[in-house]
């Protein structure tokens, strides 16, 4: 009998954050998994607390604060709606970092 985590069929990421965040690319997969970690109320954007739990974890893999990120973060919003979206997250992980 398989014992995993409590949340079972989770895929796992195959890279830790760090060496996405170093390579400047991500698969589809990998940021499905990323939005899916922060994501707290499923709705497939980070939004509020789910944005800077994620600013959070990226800060000290690119040597920057959480308040500098949440400012970075801001930019990649290319559309009104204040939450940040798959494709924003995308952006900001392969362009700005
Ligand atoms: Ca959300």
């Amino acid at each position: 009998m398989l014992i995993g985590p409590p949340y079972g069929m989770e895929a796992p990421l195959a890279r830790t954050l760090e060496e996405i965040v170093q390579s400047n690319h991500l698969t589809q997969d990998e940021l499905d998994a990323l939005v899916r970690r922060f994501d707290e109320n499923g709705d497939g954007q980070l939004e509020g607390d789910e944005v800077r739990q994620f600013a959070q974890a990226v800060a000290p893999l690119v040597g920057s604060t959480m308040e500098d990120l949440m400012i970075i973060l801001d930019f990649y919003q290319s559309d009104d709606d204040p939450a940040l979206s798959p494709g924003e997250i995308r952006d900001f992980l392969e362009i700005q970092i």
